[in-house]
């Protein structure tokens, strides 16, 4: 497998890509030759045939302490604008199929924002979540003022990007930011990943097209395209098998067909 210098990938079982960031000194300061890497091993993962869902996670210290600050603070808005920066920091949300964030420790900023695109959140006791990018001069730049609102409400999305303050683990549950709190949570993730990979493929790609598209859509279309979808699937083996299965009091084979 390709050799990274920033990240770590490997297949705790044939079915699921789990991808680490690995930059422990800089508590996974996310940069831009990091995105590089991040991107081609998730888009080599989303073309594997074998794999049906992806892990991303950090050190115990740090999920991602956010974007590499000492290579940002030269910048100039001339910079930013002409090579439009962190235009690529986000193509981990056009995957198809599903990520799962395995979160321990800092997730901040950029950090946040990554824990965010991903499509499950489970975090351990230790995480703590913020968007400290007000005390830095500026605002969230990877998606976290967007993505906070659908995820928590507009009053604890605004103290956040406002404050700056971290959140824990437990709060983050409680306000519905995250799936679960648990112990192990690399394991969890690529047992629930494993999980995952046991369904048939076209139906958890078409179930997470119809989730995301609650973002984009008005709830009379949204509900449309998930009928429209789901009438789309009675065209799959996997439909046939799934219910044959079902009838006969046996265990489903899916052939991703
Ligand atoms: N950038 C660069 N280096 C960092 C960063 C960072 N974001 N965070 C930590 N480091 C480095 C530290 O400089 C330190 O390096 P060194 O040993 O060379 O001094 C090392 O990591 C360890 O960090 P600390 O000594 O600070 O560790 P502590 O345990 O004392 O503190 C904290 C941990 C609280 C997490 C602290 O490191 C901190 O506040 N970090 C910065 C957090 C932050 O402000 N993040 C937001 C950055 S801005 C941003 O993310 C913009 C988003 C852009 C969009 C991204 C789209 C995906």
């Amino acid at each position: 497998s390709t050799q990274y210098e920033h990240i770590l990938t490997t297949r705790p079982n044939p079915s699921v890509a789990l991808i680490t960031l690995n930059r422990p000194k800089a508590l996974n300061a996310l940069s831009t030759p990091l995105f590089l890497e991040l991107n081609k091993a998730l888009f080599e993962a989303d073309a594997d045939q074998a794999i049906g869902a992806i892990v991303l996670t950090g050190s115990e210290k740090a999920f991602a302490a956010g974007a590499d600050i000492k290579e940002m603070k030269d910048k100039e808005f001339s910079d930013v604008y002409k090579n439009n920066f962190l235009a690529n920091w986000s193509e981990l949300s056009r995957l198809r199929k599903p990520v799962i964030a395995a979160v321990s420790g800092y997730a901040l900023g950029g950090g946040c924002e990554l824990a965010l695109m991903c499509d499950i959140i489970l975090a351990s006791p230790t995480a703590k979540f913020g968007q400290p990018e007000i005390n830095l001069g500026v605002i969230p730049g990877g998606g976290g003022s967007q993505r906070l609102v659908h995820a928590i409400g507009k009053s604890r999305a605004m103290e956040l990007v406002l404050t700056g303050r971290m959140v824990s683990a437990q709060e983050a549950e409680q306000w519905g930011m995250i799936s679960r709190i648990t112990d192990n949570v690399v394991e969890e993730a690529v047992k629930m990943a494993t999980d995952i990979s046991s369904k048939g493929q076209i139906a958890v790609q078409a179930g997470k097209e119809v989730v995301n598209a609650a973002y984009e859509l008005s709830l009379a279309e949204g509900l449309r395209f998930e009928r429209r979808t789901f009438h789309g699937l009675f065209a799959t083996k996997d439909q046939k098998e799934g219910m044959a299965a079902f009838a006969e009091k046996r265990k489903a084979e899916f052939t991703h067909l």
